[in-house]
């Protein structure tokens, strides 16, 4: 084995804890919020796209901005006089990545193919916060820059 092959084999069998946003900097919002906290949350944070929990901590799905808009479009003008009637659940995507907190960097580097960021679960499936793509591209650009 060369000593290329085996740094790429350390870096892709390295696990992604040391790359995690921790979640208290991350922001979210929670199943049973209406969508017009939602929407204040998303663009205060200057996110396209933030993490959904419920009251247990658990990463239940994520909302966007462009979900909450397309949910509001009405035939003629967005209804805006509705965003607080709706709840952030009936919206959000239900189907996101997670990882777990020991997965390793190749599995983070596959999912951040289609997703912006992954969120990540301890073994009690609590959330532990997420992964962005930014962060997994810098460690690819110092692998590469070595
Ligand atoms: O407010 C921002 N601060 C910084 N430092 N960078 C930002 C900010 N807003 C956008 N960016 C940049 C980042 O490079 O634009 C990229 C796309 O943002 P997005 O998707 O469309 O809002 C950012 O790329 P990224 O760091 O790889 O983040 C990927 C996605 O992860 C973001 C957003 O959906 C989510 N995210 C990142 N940090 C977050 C977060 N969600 C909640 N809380 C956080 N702290």
């Amino acid at each position: 084995m060369t000593i290329d092959s085996l740094k790429q084999s350390q870096l892709m069998s390295k696990e992604i804890s040391d790359l995690i946003i921790s979640h208290e900097k991350v922001a979210h919002v929670q199943l049973q919020n209406p969508l017009d906290h939602a929407l204040l949350i998303l663009i205060k944070s200057g996110y396209t796209a933030i993490p959904v929990l419920d009251n247990d901590f658990r990463v239940r799905g994520q909302i966007s901005k462009n979900e909450i808009l397309d949910s509001i479009l009405g035939l003629e003008r967005l209804e805006i006089e509705r965003l607080h009637d709706i709840t952030v659940e009936t919206v959000m995507k239900n189907k996101i990545p997670r990882l777990k907190t020991d997965a390793t960097f190749a599995k983070a580097l596959t999912t951040s193919i289609n997703h912006p960021f992954i969120c990540i679960e301890d073994e009690k499936t609590s959330f532990v916060g997420i992964l962005t793509r930014s962060s997994i591209l810098a460690l690819v650009n110092r692998y590469f820059q070595q």
